[in-house]
């Protein structure tokens, strides 16, 4: 035994060998002392491994915008990984600083820790933005400063960002800083007006008039609108137009509700915005670029599959990959084992994490192997499986394997491939503002906010998932026309863009029209009751009536004289399976999410009168020369 072991024993024991014995107070021994609190307990934080730097970076016009640096400790030629913010620079290390990337996250100009003037997705230098710095300026100085300010770096940098951060990721593509190789767009704002956040085929998203207040209320975070209703249905549905909501709500105090209020149609200030188009010019070749997007996006599902398609159109498809997951808004930087009444059999996200997204950075950033990503990705949701493609869509009517099949509206409230062979015939229902379909079941809690935050439960829960909600809630509804086929008794898989193509009339002169496109389960499911007859939408859109012949010039709808609509509803890639029906429905309201159409043509709809919103009645056509169809890529 060692003389070391010895006297820790003799310590251990309560004796001294290097001081003379004396009387000590009786003491309980440690062993006899029940109490499992001790005297004085120190916690540890465990050492970061990560060294963390705040930093603020000059821009060309001087404003500085706030950094944070994470460097992996021991790091040497490491690439960065840039995301650009209005949320607040978080300084939390994530997977990627785990996997040795320095991670730098900045507030955008105006923001939190950032100085400079804050303007809502800043739009790129031109028309609508007379400044002389945008997104791409901002990426374009904070990247050369950091290649030259931080001594672990290889000198390559790439962007990724969801959302907001996934439109300034977009953003630096358009002149790149030449270190800048690779970036991530992950459901980013691409197309405002056409199909992210603020309109839908010129319908406008008033939901997100919470969303404004909250972020052009403040610097940082604004309060939430001030609510009289707890049902934002019924609020929006008693003040009438969204100028009189805005007004009523103080909120025309904020340039860009007076800006967009201003510009209602597609004219040059949302055309010069729309970055899919602008990058068809300017995409750098050198830069790689993985376009990623949700295929049950309730934000942003424009953004990211109509960059690469015009990419691709333009003949730029070598550096730009494209991946769709069976994911609601952002659900890819979360848990993607399930969606809705999809239960996947893995973590769908975290899968393109670790097999795509990281091999892709570590190719293009650090010399890693080559990341052999397909082209095209795109999950499989009704087989329950990742698929590569050489290409997107698989199957339309330009370009591709075969083309789209007609899924037509028949007589009974039929739904199949034969076309109609009645010379006339169609199904009318009266679309009343004063009574529009909800979007979601009633009390509609506004996602951005709600009377009393906090109080609420998750606001964001019904809305992060009401792109599959079950559609029974309104199919019984008399302003809802429902269309289904027998039950199935082959596959029917589909794989591409729908097309939903309207002929219909109103009395009125102008309106608006939904098409879902809806898998209905078998009325029992015995693997899992609860989906028993569940209306599952796959796909759906809304189309401003006055919008069909120019989105940049509205013209109002001849009363009672057919007209034809036609527009890409969202991505699919999936199976109706046996013992399924394929189901439609189509409406002309999907309230509050959507502004109210007046149906009476007025200049702007933001502005329409009390007595400009007037019943209508719709009715849809199936006849053999008008007929009504959802255009299906369907795989032969
Ligand atoms: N969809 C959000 C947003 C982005 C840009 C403008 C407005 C809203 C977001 O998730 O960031």
């Amino acid at each position: 035994m060692s003389r070391s072991i010895v006297l820790c024993l003799v310590a251990a024991a309560g004796f001294s060998i290097l001081a003379p014995a004396r009387a000590e107070p009786q003491q309980t021994p440690p062993s006899k002392v029940f109490n499992d609190v001790p005297k004085d307990f120190q916690s540890k934080v465990p050492e970061k491994d990560f060294i963390e730097r705040r930093e603020m970076i000059p821009m060309r016009d001087g404003v500085k915008l706030y950094t944070i640096i994470l460097v992996p400790k021991g790091a040497k030629n490491a690439a960065i990984v840039l995301e650009r913010t209005p949320y607040e620079a978080s300084a939390a290390p994530d997977y990627l600083v785990q996997a040795g990337y320095i991670r730098v996250r900045q507030d955008v100009r105006g923001k939190y820790g950032s100085e400079g003037d804050y303007v809502m997705t800043r739009p790129p230098r031109g028309p609508a933005n007379p400044t002389s710095v945008d997104h791409t300026t901002d990426a374009w100085d904070t990247i050369d400063w950091l290649v030259k300010n931080i001594s672990e770096t290889n000198g390559r940098v790439g962007m990724i960002g969801g959302s907001y951060d996934g439109f300034t990721a977009v953003m630096a593509l358009i002149e790149p800083h030449p270190a800048l190789k690779a970036v991530v767009p992950q459901g980013p704002v691409v197309d405002a007006w056409m199909g992210d956040d603020w309109f839908h085929y010129g319908a406008f998203r008033n939901l997100m008039l919470g969303y404004i207040q909250m972020q052009t209320g403040q610097r940082g975070a604004g309060a939430v609108t001030p609510s009289d209703s707890y049902d934002k249905y019924d609020e929006l549905l008693r003040v009438g137009s969204t100028g009189d909501y805005a007004r009523a709500h103080g909120l025309e105090q904020l340039p860009w509700v007076v800006r967009t209020m201003d510009h209602p149609a597609y004219d040059e200030y949302w055309q010069s915005q729309a970055l899919d188009k602008l990058l068809v010019d300017r995409h750098p070749p050198a830069v790689a670029t993985l376009w990623t997007q949700g295929l049950w996006d309730q934000e942003d599902m424009w953004g990211a599959n109509h960059a690469w398609l015009a990419l691709k159109a333009a003949g730029r498809q070598a550096n730009n990959w494209l991946v769709l997951g069976p994911w609601n808004h952002i659900q890819v930087h979360g848990d993607g084992w399930a969606l809705g009444p999809f239960r996947w059999n893995a973590n769908t996200a975290m899968q393109y994490r670790r097999d795509i997204l990281l091999p892709f950075f570590d190719e293009h950033l650090r010399g890693g192997p080559p990341a052999k990503l397909a082209p095209v990705t795109v999950y499989n949701t009704g087989e329950d499986r990742w698929e590569r493609f050489e290409s997107w869509p698989t199957v339309c009517d330009r370009g591709c394997a075969g083309g789209l099949t007609a899924l037509y509206a028949g007589a009974g409230f039929s739904l199949s491939f034969q076309q109609p062979t009645e010379s006339t015939g169609g199904d009318a229902y009266i679309s009343d503002p004063a009574k529009p379909v909800p979007f979601l079941p009633r009390p509609v809690i506004d996602p951005f906010g709600g009377m009393t935050p906090g109080s609420l439960g998750d606001p964001y829960e019904p809305w992060s998932k009401w792109l599959v909600h079950d559609q029974r809630f309104v199919d019984g509804r008399p302003d809802v026309l429902v269309y289904e086929t027998a039950v199935l008794t082959e596959p029917v898989p589909v794989q591409g863009i729908p097309v939903a193509d309207i002929r219909a009339t109103t009395t009125g002169s102008d309106g608006d029209f939904v098409v879902k496109l809806i898998d209905v389960y078998p009325a029992q499911v015995a693997s899992d009751p609860k989906v028993g007859g569940y209306e599952l939408p796959i796909s759906m859109d809304i189309f401003r009536g006055r919008y069909r012949e120019s989105f940049a010039h509205p013209t109002a709808i001849p009363a009672n004289e057919v007209q034809r609509y036609r527009f890409d509803l969202p991505n699919v890639n999936h199976v109706f399976h046996p013992g399924h029906r394929i189901m439609v429905q189509i409406q002309s309201t999907l309230f509050p999410l959507y502004d109210g159409n007046p149906q009476t043509f007025v200049p702007n709809i933001f502005f329409a009168k009390p007595a400009d919103y007037r019943k209508a009645e719709i009715t849809i056509h199936r006849s053999k020369g008008q007929a009504t169809a959802v255009w299906l890529p369907v795989v032969k």
